[in-house]
């Protein structure tokens, strides 16, 4: 845990959420509750879901996709293996790198953090080029963050007339659809 002065440092991070197995909603929902529930992580802002023509290996089925934004005393590597646990937790099991998956947790951006580790790349290294990742962030990402700009842009283009494959499907207020929520 970083501490500033006498005060902790809380980042800023962004997570991508990807289903195409099984209750992709329902896999969401718990995912998003699993992150939350954690000590060291809030789960601050949630984008719409997302249904998305898959990418790279084609012939799976379709996903449900969002992102989410939270605030976390976690560091990058820490929070990195949280993510991968939860995605065992949920029933990941990874078998193909590009093939159907129950659960898919991206760690994307944390705070303005630049790395190029075996392990972690931060921003995510393919986050540019992926529309499925975009159009959600760009629901969520504060308007003041560096990269807000050129994701707009990415992202409106990539929603004018669905030609990406890449429609709203729901919009969920999660904190009514989760736990009661003390402020
Ligand atoms: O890490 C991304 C997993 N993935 C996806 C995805 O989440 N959505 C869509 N639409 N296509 C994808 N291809 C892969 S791999």
């Amino acid at each position: 845990m970083q501490m500033v002065g006498q005060f902790e440092h809380k980042a800023e991070a962004y997570i991508a959420l990807g289903s195409n197995i099984g209750d992709r909603e329902e896999l969401l929902l718990e995912a998003i509750q699993l992150i939350d529930s954690d000590p060291d992580i809030r789960a601050l802002r949630v984008s719409g879901i997302y249904e998305t023509d898959p990418v790279g290996y084609t012939d799976q089925p379709a996903f449900l996709n969002m992102v989410i934004a939270i605030t976390t005393s976690l560091k990058p590597l820490k929070l990195l293996h949280t993510l991968l646990d939860f995605e065992g937790r949920l029933g990941r099991i990874r078998h193909e790198r590009w093939g159907p998956r129950t659960i898919d947790l991206d760690l994307l951006l944390y705070d303005n953090v630049r790395m190029d580790q075996e392990e972690l790349t931060l921003p995510h290294p393919r986050m540019m080029e992926r529309s499925f990742v975009l159009v959600p962030l760009h629901d969520v990402l504060m308007n003041s963050h560096p990269l807000h700009e050129g994701i707009a842009t990415t992202a409106a283009a990539a929603l004018q007339g669905g030609k990406e494959g890449i429609a709203l499907w729901k919009t969920i207020n999660w904190r009514n659809a989760s736990e009661p929520f003390e402020s």
